[in-house]
């Protein structure tokens, strides 16, 4: 294989280094643009075909094709981004990249050993990729560029893969790259010419490669759980419309995400990797990966450990949604021993505290806790403890009800009861007794409330006397500066999401509303972004004000600010205003309140 030149290498790093530095550049616009708009159709919530999606809460994603066989190396040089987009961020000619497949032999893949993984994880369902933005199929095809009739492998992985999750009872569907193609003629990004030299189109593309395939998808693999179209862009109307339609009609029951594109999804798919802060209504999911990359790449062991996937997890369901988290098996079709080892730690809690996860609905206080967060089932609030405050007793902020009972859940099923106080409109759950070093040293630990009537709730976030809470923006009310929801990559493909208030006008504030559980002392630090220093004021309803300037940097950094004294407990609005420093870049991301004491 030949290589890119080293000055294509060296634009590739340039565009992320922009990337990293300058969220609003245009190569962000350019990702914003393909995740389309972010509605769905409204109404399946309650139906039948939904329910492996909304009950099941937890799906597998996988990113395998020719480009796991290079695992993010590409000559020698390595590219640090999803691995998937090596073709295209390392310029790869595409006779060359269609070469590969002459040495992708991926007899490592094993169909029932990916759907015991998923199913040991505590996965319901397993979505993967069929044709990612390269334009290879990872099935048999009739269009040549395919697995079965490019490669030495010569087997349809997807056959396999659909059968072994039909036996298993897990649902099966495919991810297809409909709007980018790299390699047809006429796909977005794809040749402009056809092989005879005459100019394409992406008519051409669509009639004769996206829409057959999509008819071989749904007729050749049985029944499909899901499709999962991906990064629609600007494709036409009228070409969406056809993909659903093709789809709703050959597979009655699959969903479709809303990345399909023009609001022609079942569910809304949010950015990659996006995990909301607060309650978010109707058919959702966030889809994740277990490291840096989607697909596999030889550099990236930047693995979520099991607690980290069980956070997201627990974090997804608690605002309401499905988690769907990704592996990349490599070249081989082997799935990372880490990723697969850390999976089945998480999947070894799930299988003990099932309520959690499964059928489970959203927090009622629509956003997490500093400890962590809870869940729903029936009358039941699954209180998931991650982080123990060391007194072990958990606040919980603007709840009117007393349970029937409290009981902490140990790891094998044991119940123990917990001490319930009221203070002040909070419950304290006191599990000093109940929570001894094992429980505290494992990964997470559910405290069930059982109510005879569900309590009512006062969602306004609780500063807490024995935890630090950080509140984002999000929170906030604003006026004269501009909120906004802002997204940039780390590095290429890496996202990342913060509500934000920049664009400050003189007199600009950002206010909270808190509930505070005990008078006294605060620590209180911002996390922002800016130029040079900053300086930041800070005040309550009960007229204490500080006021301290900190340094500031292009990324977000957290800087102490000073102590705010809280004389009472209960309500008060805490607001923050930018004194000294430049309008429009100074961003704000969150505040946060540590208890002195
Ligand atoms: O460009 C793709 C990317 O490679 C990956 O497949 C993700 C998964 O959600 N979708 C697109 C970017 O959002």
């Amino acid at each position: 294989m030949k290589s890119i030149t080293r000055t294509h290498s060296v634009l590739a790093a340039a565009c992320f280094a922009a990337c990293h530095l300058a969220p609003a550049s245009a190569e962000q616009e350019t990702m914003d643009r393909m995740w389309g708009d972010t509605t769905a159709v409204e109404g399946i919530e309650a139906s039948g075909r939904a329910a492996l999606f909304r009950d099941g809460k937890y799906g597998m994603f996988v990113h395998w094709g020719l480009y796991s066989h290079l695992g993010g190396e590409w000559d020698g040089e390595t590219f640090y981004g999803i691995g998937e987009w090596i073709m295209n961020r390392m310029r790869i000619p595409r006779d060359e990249y269609m070469a590969i497949a002459n040495e992708f032999n991926p007899t490592e893949f094993d169909a029932e050993e990916m759907v015991r993984l998923a199913k040991q994880a505590g996965m319901r369902w397993i979505i993967i990729t069929s044709k990612h933005h390269d334009g290879f199929a990872m099935f048999g095809s009739e269009h040549p560029f395919n697995i079965v009739d490019a490669t030495p492998f010569g087997r349809d992985p997807m056959k396999e893969l659909a059968a072994a999750c039909r036996e298993a009872g897990l649902g099966f569907g495919f991810y297809y790259s409909h709007n980018y193609d790299w390699t047809a003629p006429g796909g977005h990004m794809g040749p402009e010419k056809n092989d005879d030299g005459t100019p394409a189109t992406f008519e051409g593309y669509f009639n004769e490669k996206c829409r057959p395939q999509v008819v071989e998808l749904c007729t050749n693999y049985g029944e499909l759980s899901f499709i999962w179209f991906d990064t629609p862009g600007g494709m036409p109307e009228e070409k969406v419309r056809a993909l659903a339609e093709l789809v709703r009609e050959k597979q009655p029951n699959a969903l479709l995400c809303s990345r399909i594109g023009r609001g022609l999804g079942d569910y809304v798919s949010l950015g990659d990797m996006e995990i909301p802060l607060v309650n978010r209504e109707g058919l959702w999911e966030t889809c994740d990966t277990t490291n840096d990359s989607w697909s596999y790449s030889s550099y990236d062991t930047n693995w979520k450990g099991p607690r980290e996937i069980l956070h997201r997890l627990v974090s997804t369901v608690a605002r309401g949604g499905s988690y769907l988290l990704n592996v990349g098996p490599d070249g081989k079709g082997r799935i990372p021993e880490k990723a697969a080892q850390y999976l089945i730690e998480a999947g070894e809690w799930i299988q003990d505290h099932p309520q959690v996860i499964y059928s489970a609905s959203a927090s009622p206080w629509g956003h997490a806790q500093p400890w962590g967060d809870v869940t729903r089932s029936g009358n039941t609030l699954n209180v998931v403890v991650f982080d123990w405050p060391a007194d072990r007793r958990i606040h919980l902020p603007g709840i009117e009800g007393a349970p029937e009972s409290a009981m902490l859940i140990t790891s094998n099923g044991e119940k123990r009861p917990v001490a319930v106080e009221e203070a002040g409109g909070w419950m304290v759950l006191d599990a000093s007794d109940a929570a001894d070093a094992d429980v505290t040293s494992a990964m997470a630990a559910v405290i069930e409330l059982h109510f005879d009537t569900p309590p009512s709730i006062d969602r306004t976030p609780g500063i807490h006397p024995n935890a630090t809470r950080v509140l984002s923006t999000e929170f906030a009310n604003v006026r004269d500066a501009e909120k906004r929801k802002r997204s940039w990559m780390e590095k290429f493909g890496e996202w990342k999401f913060a509500m934000q208030v920049s664009d400050w006008q003189p007199g600009g504030v950002a206010e909270w509303e808190v509930n505070v559980a005990e008078a006294g002392d605060y620590h209180i630090s911002l996390t922002y972004r800016g130029e040079d220093r900053l300086v930041w004021s800070v005040g309550t309803s009960e007229g204490a004000s500080i006021r301290n300037q900190q340094a500031a940097s292009p990324v977000y950094h957290t800087y102490p600010i000073g102590i705010i004294r809280f004389d009472e407990p209960g309500s008060h609005t805490v607001s923050v205003s930018l004194v000294d420093g430049n309008p429009e870049t100074s961003s704000l991301e969150s505040i946060q309140f540590t208890p002195v004491r």
